[in-house]
């Protein structure tokens, strides 16, 4: 049996204004594990001479329905449908009560409101609310919440919460206790949230720029409240960022954040009352690495700033979902920088977008950052949404300037506050803010596709003058030519910045046509140019500079991204040649001089210096290619690596050495300085550990090991061990499982590296993991931990004889019904098939054809699958 009726595509072209509007709702919830009664009154109005209200709802048992106080007759008065309740003839203004119940325990899906380790929650965003009641389940749909939640036991649940104040709290005359909230601030449905449970709780005040006391509050599991401070201090952060960078205040009088083990994605901005996946939100030095802490904040920010882009101003439709994540993305990217490491975090951006937003653009699911057209909203929270949707406000922020960019923001707010505003509502606040026509521009939102640049440079020793010529080409045929503003650096040969007359002020040269020409006089000597500093536009370019030039600009580029870009570019080269070749992997010698000096100088910033030693991800190189040689890649960067421990091994130990102090330093635990320290050391070890007969690697792999005080190191010794398959892996292995079996969280690191050791033996190894205790189907951190962390472990998810794929794709067919959101993450890797010129196309299409035969195939992976084999 196939999918009985396929799933509808929906088109941004037929937007229709909601022919009712709900103003105020008032949910009473009777909180039971398997049969939880919901009552729903709404208070609506008609806006047009639509005769029948029509609500959405899924998976929903009605009980009643009343209009007016008259109790509704079936099929006479209304209609259930699979996904709709419609409610014949209504009158103009009506009060209508809807009583429905539904099966938390049961929803495995995560959507909606489901109960899981004991704990009631619901997500809504994009279209959960309609799993909970029927109503006009679309983000501009704006109403007045009122919420009570009752309880037969307050023991178990002594948090009842939802959003925006709590009003009142009582016991009814059965017995049950129930506490009442409103939320003052009109909202969309997705918006909504409620959490009943037993937490521990911490408690904050933080005082807004205007003098207003908001209460902090973050519940957490029992035991583990001296893992949520760290959260805390990064949202009073937030808070203080927002109202410093971009004059926005916090409005309500409390903000609560609720940290949930399961979740299916990171977290989510319900209106004061924020529902975290814990992984963002618990964090101690003992069992979090720095990135987890930085993620930590990056994610509370995200979340934050989302209560004025995305909250206070929503969305129309959900085809302008980048409206809200886009920018949010931008202000949580510009508030991690401003927190101190800006080129580190700028260089970790660029490496998402070329790795998994250039590769989206490049297969089935492409789509712009604005879609057109979509089959189940929960795909569409992408990389491009997201990371390209930042890109392109960065954009607009690098032809604007922070201080017009500022006052664009202010015009957007002013004219959009309380409202579901467009991407075009955007654009056009920043128009009017800044005078400029962006009309060009506007095309980031419509067409997909990564542009390539390509730079062609003349110099005339006569004239004094270089001429710069620019041209794009895009990898959909159909596009217009983009507005891209391409920043740039002029270096003299021996490195000195030069600054022509032509050059503007602000280094932005601006593309508008498919080729331009731009001159630059008064250079006594050929100049090194140096497009795309800071990546000012998300392009690809065709690079075609000496191995001169990108020396020169390693060197002396101002712009760390500059220089870190020069030497992927000559990472880049040498893995390319040694695939064409067929041969051996050679670096140039200038190159491996200069990550000498980089390793051993005192001077250059020592996270600057790790992000240099990395090099490109299988997928990466994958990426740049039509048709993918996996053996070939992985053959070349296995080459790469151990070309780079074996050639830098005396500066790798002396620099793992000279920082080792500073990574373990007690009293600057959680400086930038102590951070880079542990970055340096962990990259150094990552290379030293393939010296798998070297003494004094073992001893630092030891030491670092022993570093308890730091997950950082010890995780960080764990990896390189295990990656290299040196021989302390196996030891490693079984004592961070013995310390740290009892805190998940940890037992996702220990799981996810072992399913990314870059040999055949993975696949049998999350095969067997699958099996672990530490393992569980129904707990999506595990599922990411261990198969989404294989899906990305390039070379053995396209081992040749498909095995990679069997493993996949059983998962994926376990995951289809249970949790679709899931399943449906996992498939992303195999959609582009088209991609391997070999046995693996053949492989691939039967795997996703074997899918699609599914019974009862969910809408996530239909959709996916379709544009694949379309
Ligand atoms: N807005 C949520 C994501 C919801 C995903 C729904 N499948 C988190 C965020 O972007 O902040
Ligand atoms: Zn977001």
């Amino acid at each position: 049996m196939t999918v009985t009726t396929a799933p509808t595509a929906r088109y941004r072209k037929d937007y229709k204004a909601p022919s009712f509007s709900i103003d105020t709702v008032d949910l009473h919830f009777y909180l039971d594990d398997t049969c939880t009664r919901v009552v729903n009154t709404m208070q609506v109005q008609k806006r047009d001479d639509e005769p029948d209200l029509v609500l959405d709802g899924e998976q929903l048992q009605l009980v009643q329905v009343t209009l007016d106080d008259r109790l509704l007759v079936a099929e006479q008065d209304y209609k259930v449908g699979r996904k709709s309740l419609t409610i014949y003839n209504v009158p103009a203004q009506f009060s209508l009560t809807i009583e429905n119940t539904i099966n938390p325990s049961a929803n495995t899906a995560l959507e909606g409101l489901y109960k899981s380790a004991g704990v009631f929650c619901s997500q809504c965003e994009a279209e959960g609310f309609r799993r909970i009641t029927y109503f006009l389940d679309r983000p501009d749909v704006l109403s007045v919440y009122t919420t009570t939640l009752y309880v037969a036991n307050k023991e178990e649940y002594p948090h009842l919460l939802s959003n925006g104040n709590k009003v009142d709290t009582g016991t009814t005359a059965e017995g049950l206790s129930w506490v009442r909230w409103h939320d003052p601030y009109p909202k969309p449905s997705y918006l909504f949230a409620v959490v009943a449970g037993d937490f521990d709780l911490l408690e904050d005040t933080y005082t807004t720029a205007e003098g207003r006391q908001v209460l902090l509050q973050f519940f957490v599991d029992k035991g583990n409240l001296n893992k949520a401070y760290f959260a805390m201090e990064a949202l009073k952060n937030s808070m203080r960022w927002d109202e410093q960078r971009f004059g926005l205040s916090y409005d309500l009088d409390i903000y609560m954040v609720v940290a949930v083990d399961f979740f299916n994605m990171g977290a989510m901005e319900n209106k004061g009352l924020n529902v975290f996946n814990s992984k963002f939100v618990l964090a101690d030095e003992a069992s979090a690495t720095d990135q987890d802490f930085i993620n930590v904040e990056a994610v509370i920010g995200h979340e934050y700033f989302h209560n004025w882009t995305g909250n206070r101003i929503t969305c129309r439709d959900w085809f302008q979902l980048s409206l809200k994540e886009g920018l949010t993305v931008f202000r949580e990217q510009e508030f991690s920088a401003d927190q101190g490491m800006r080129a580190v975090n700028r260089i970790q951006d660029v490496r998402i977008m070329r790795t998994h937003q250039f590769e989206e653009d490049a297969g089935p699911m492409a789509h712009a950052i604005r879609p057109d057209i979509v089959v189940e909203m929960n795909n569409f929270y992408t990389v491009t949404i997201y990371n390209k949707g930042a890109e392109v406000v960065r954009m607009l922020h690098t032809l604007l300037g922070e201080q017009t960019f500022q006052a664009g923001m202010r015009r957007y707010i002013a004219d959009n506050d309380g409202k579901a505003a467009t991407c075009n509502d955007f654009l056009q606040a920043m128009e009017q803010a800044s005078g400029r026509n962006l009309n060009q521009f506007k095309r980031w939102y419509s067409q997909a596709g990564t542009p390539e640049i390509s730079v062609q440079t003349d110099y005339s020793r006569r004239q004094r003058k270089l001429t710069v010529t620019i041209s794009q080409a895009s990898d959909k045929p159909a596009n217009a030519p983009f507005h891209i503003p391409i920043q740039v650096e002029l270096l003299s040969q021996q490195g000195e910045p030069l600054h022509p007359p032509e050059l503007p002020v602000n280094s932005v040269l601006e593309l508008t046509e498919p080729e331009q020409t731009f001159t630059f006089t008064g250079l006594k000597e050929a100049p090194v140019f140096a497009p795309l500093a800071n990546f000012s536009a998300p392009v690809k370019c065709n690079d075609t500079r000496s191995l001169d030039e990108l020396i020169t600009i390693t060197r002396f580029a101002q712009d760390a991204f500059l220089r870190w870009d020069a030497v992927q570019q000559l990472y880049s080269q040498a893995v390319h040649e040694a695939i064409a070749q067929g041969g051996a992997l050679t670096l140039p010698n200038a190159l491996i001089d200069g990550l000498k000096a980089s390793l051993t100088d005192g001077n250059s910033d020592p996270a600057l210096v790790a992000l240099l030693l990395q090099i490109p991800s299988e997928e990466g190189v994958a990426a740049e290619f039509k048709y993918v040689p996996v053996s070939a890649i992985h053959r070349a960067i296995t080459e790469l690596h151990e070309a780079l421990a074996r050639g830098l091994y005396t500066e790798l130990l002396q620099a793992w050495d000279m920082h080792w102090p500073q990574a373990t330093d007690k009293q600057a635990a959680f400086s930038k300085e102590a951070i880079a320290a542990r970055m340096l050391c962990n990259t150094c070890l990552g290379y030293l550990a393939a010296m798998t007969d070297s003494e004094a690697v073992h001893e630092r792999l030891q030491r670092q090991f022993a570093a308890e005080q730091s997950m950082t190191l010890v995780f960080g010794a764990l990896q390189a061990a295990v990656h290299n398959q040196h021989r302390l892996a196996e030891v490693q292995l079984a004592q961070f499982a013995n310390r740290w079996q009892h805190d998940p969280l940890v037992m996702d690191k220990w799981l996810a590296v072992q399913a990314t050791v870059r040999h055949a033996s993975s696949i049998a190894k999350v095969h067997e993991l699958t099996e672990h205790s530490a393992f569980d189907w129904s707990n999506p951190n595990r599922v990411y931990a261990l198969l989404a962390s294989f899906s990305h472990n390039f070379a053995q998810l396209h081992q040749a004889d498909g095995a990679g794929y069997a493993l996949l794709v059983s998962a994926i067919k376990r995951l289809n019904t249970a949790n679709p959101q899931v399943a449906s993450r996992l498939l992303s890797p195999l959609l582009n098939w088209r991609r391997f010129n070999d046995a693996r196309q053949g492989l691939l299409q039967q795997v996703l054809s074997d899918l699609r035969n599914m019974p009862d195939l969910a809408p996530d992976l239909f959709e996916k699958i379709e544009q694949s084999l379309r």
